[in-house]
């Protein structure tokens, strides 16, 4: 990492000095340069593995940068192996769509051996993250904080000192070997992965060196690839002041919930006396998991540390009901902004997971699993024409919306994700914040908008980028289409990304022709990688309005088959094959070649057909499915 030196010293007084110093307006360039490579490591000390590092290290680098800067980074694909992108997670990138991330979406996966500038100005303060944003890569160890500084900050004159305070989960295994197990026949119920341990700071038993009767600011991130995560702080309560970049009134919780990718940042006042230290906890959500194996440990602990001849005492262990449920909810945004007005356009969504005629589990937008196409959508607004208003040519299987400038936009999810063990999503919007103006409890059923008005709703509703769904419930969200780019709208949990449950908001299309371009190292990743940049999804630049040819989803079970049916055969098939008394993720590994290519014929002999369509583009949904 680089920092140019023109702006170090600014950040860095600003880090140091937080709250104490008056700072003007920075307007400064800071440049990253990011060489992405393989290094080891092993954060839970129980297996050392291939992590994805930046510059020779891991844990990553934070990166910072202040309201109003100029963020560079050079990106240096030395993988050797995979592609890669990276995801600035919460930036609007107003202006800048291009260099949003996600591959197949805003530009094409960066080859190996291939380089490629990311270049955008801030205008948002508050706690972010960065992250791949290709083929599933992130939980190889691609993903770190990114803190703005604000000058502004409402609440800098009561805190006297800040840390960033990331969670985790941690997998063992690479997600080049867990996806392809994942999305399995041997996996009907679509049993995602556990993960081995949970991480505090990319590390366990944390220890943070505390002064009395001082107020400190956590920022906290979760930049794990699944599991939700409690937080909780042993003898002290937490004042919340920012979710996801927006500042809220202060409230008080004695315990949090952070969904992945959810970030949110709390002042804590220390005791006036070093008489102790005290844990606090990480705790993995295992309502999530459909197994919790034996040796699993999903809490992860750290110290608030006032005296370091102190002994650190073991957490106390503690059940739900003494903790005060607190609700994101309720959080209201420091700059009091209305609901928005009734919408212009909504957009209806509803969660499913299922299997596809191959017998593999996938995940749905009512009857779309997200496949990325040929030409990345972004390329396909900048190359049709008047065409780029017809969500057709950005194919069927990116799940396309098309939205018009400055219409009010509202996104309806209900969970029909018909494992009541499993079913929490962390959904999130790119290119915006939204405001979440309703969010049932468990077990609701579908939102009914037949029947609601504004009065239903907050007159000042929370925002923030990523909002947890619950189980058989729903959520209503709002945003102002003012960001003219094209922005994905997507479970954050990992292994529903590489199932496919995303939606394409296409915001604006005419505009980003009218007002963006791609820059030519961003073309040229493309001809490197032998990836089409112009035309409909299927890159024909010919006839706009021809998909032949566009990729699609495996094909869905055939008629006569229930997926419950297909379900419990092969579920009963592999237990017989086996020996499986229950079916679970944990532990089971591929088939056996020869049991393989006995479910395989006897799928196809169900389908009528060979396998699916996926086969077609590359023969690995790694390829073809995850956007
Ligand atoms: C990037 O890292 C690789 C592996 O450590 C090293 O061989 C290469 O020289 C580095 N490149 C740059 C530009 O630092
Ligand atoms: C400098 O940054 C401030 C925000 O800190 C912004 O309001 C202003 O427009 C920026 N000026 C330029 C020239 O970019
Ligand atoms: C890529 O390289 C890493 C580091 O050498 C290795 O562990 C991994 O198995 C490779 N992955 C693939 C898909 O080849
Ligand atoms: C970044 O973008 C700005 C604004 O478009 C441009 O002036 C600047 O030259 C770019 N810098 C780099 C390194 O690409
Ligand atoms: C977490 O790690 C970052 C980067 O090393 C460090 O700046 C920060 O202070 C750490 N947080 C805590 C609570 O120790
Ligand atoms: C944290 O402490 C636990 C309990 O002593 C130990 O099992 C674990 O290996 C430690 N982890 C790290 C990363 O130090
Ligand atoms: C935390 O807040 C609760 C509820 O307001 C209060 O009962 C409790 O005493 C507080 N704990 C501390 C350590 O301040
Ligand atoms: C700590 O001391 C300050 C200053 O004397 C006082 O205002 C505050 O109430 C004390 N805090 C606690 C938790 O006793
Ligand atoms: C994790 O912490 C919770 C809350 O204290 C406790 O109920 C649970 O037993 C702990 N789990 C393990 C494996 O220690
Ligand atoms: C709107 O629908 C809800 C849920 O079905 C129902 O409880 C409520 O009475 C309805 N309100 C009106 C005004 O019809
Ligand atoms: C994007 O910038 C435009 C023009 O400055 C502004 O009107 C709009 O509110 C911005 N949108 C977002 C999401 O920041
Ligand atoms: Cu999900």
């Amino acid at each position: 990492m680089a920092i140019s030196l023109s702006h170090f010293p600014i950040t860095l007084a600003l880090l140091l000095a937080f709250g104490s110093i008056v700072a003007e307006a920075a307007n400064g360039t800071v440049t990253y340069d990011f060489n992405i490579t393989w290094v080891r490591a092993n954060p839970d000390l129980a297996f050392e593995r291939p992590t994805i590092g930046i510059n020779g290290q891991w844990p990553l680098p934070i990166m910072y940068a202040e309201v109003g800067d100029q963020v560079i980074v050079n990106v240096d694909n030395q993988l050797g192996n995979q592609t890669t992108s990276l995801h600035f997670h919460g930036l609007f990138q107003n202006g800048t769509t291009a260099m949003d991330g996600p591959s197949q979406v805003s530009q094409c996966g960066i080859p190996p051996g291939s380089k490629m500038t990311y270049n955008f100005t801030i205008t948002q303060p508050g706690t972010y993250w960065y992250h791949s944003h290709d083929k599933g890569q992130y939980p190889d160890g691609l993903r770190a904080p990114l803190i703005i500084s604000d000058p502004d900050f409402p609440y800098k004159d009561q805190v006297d000192e800040e840390f960033v305070l990331s969670v985790s989960d941690w997998y063992h295994d690479q997600m080049q070997t867990l996806i392809p197990q994942f999305i399995n026949k041997a996996n009907p119920t679509g049993a995602e992965p556990v993960p081995q341990a949970a991480l505090l700071n990319d590390t366990q038993n944390l220890t943070v060196a505390v002064q009395p009767g001082k107020t400190y600011l956590f920022r906290m991130v979760n930049i794990g690839a699944f599991a939700g995560q409690y937080i909780w702080f042993e003898g002290h309560n937490m004042t919340i002041v920012e979710v996801d970049g927006v500042y809220t009134d202060g409230a008080e919780a004695d315990r949090i919930y952070l969904g992945a990718a959810q970030r949110c940042s709390v002042m804590i006042t220390t005791k006036n006396e070093t008489t102790a230290n005290y844990a606090f906890v990480a705790s993995m959500d295992t309502t999530l998991f459909d197994v919790i194996p034996d040796d699993l440990n999903w809490n992860s602990t750290g110290w608030l540390v006032y005296d370091s001849n102190k002994p650190n005492p073991d957490p106390t262990i503690l059940e739900d009901d003494q903790f005060n449920e607190f609700d994101d909810f309720t959080l209201i945004p420091v700059d009091k902004f209305p609901l928005l007005p009734e919408p212009d356009q909504t957009v209806t969504l509803d969660v499913v997971m299922d299997v596809l005629g191959n017998g593999k589990p996938y995940a749905f937008f009512g009857d779309i699993s997200y496949t990325a196409q040929k030409v990345p959508t972004l390329y396909t607004v900048m190359s049709t024409g008047q065409d780029a208003m017809n969500p057709l040519v950005y194919g069927d299987y990116s799940h396309p919306f098309v939205l018009e400038k400055d219409q009010v936009v509202e996104i309806v999810v209900n969970n029909h994700d018909g494992d009541a063990d499993s079913g929490k999503h962390p959904f999130h919007l790119h290119g915006h914040n939204f405001q979440a103006i309703a969010r049932s409890g468990e077990e609701a059923g579908d939102f009914d908008n037949t029947n609601s008005s504004q009065t239903d709703y907050p007159a000042v509703p929370m925002r923030r980028d990523t909002f947890v769904l619950y189980p058989d419930g729903y959520i209503v969200l709002r945003f102002k289409a003012d960001n003219p780019g094209v922005w994905l709208f997507h479970c954050h949990i990992e292994w529903h990304v590489d199932q496919g449950l995303i939606a394409t908001m296409v915001e604006a299309p005419l505009e980003i022709q009218k007002t963006q371009t791609i820059p030519q190292d961003h073309i040229d990743i493309c001809k490197a990688g032998g990836i089409p940049y112009a035309g409909n999804a299927a890159a024909n630049t010919v006839n706009l309005l021809d998909l032949s040819g566009a990729n699609q989803a495996p094909k869905p079970l055939p008629a006569g088959f229930t997926a419950r049916g297909i379900v419990a055969m092969t579920f009963s098939c592999i237990a017989a094959l086996l020996g499986l008394a229950t079916i679970s993720w944990y532990g089971l590994a591929d088939m056996g070649a020869a049991s393989k290519l006995e479910e395989e014929r006897r799928i196809a002999r169900m389908n009528g057909e060979s396998e699916g369509v996926v086969s077609e583009n590359s023969g690995s949904e790694i390829n073809t499915k995850v956007g």
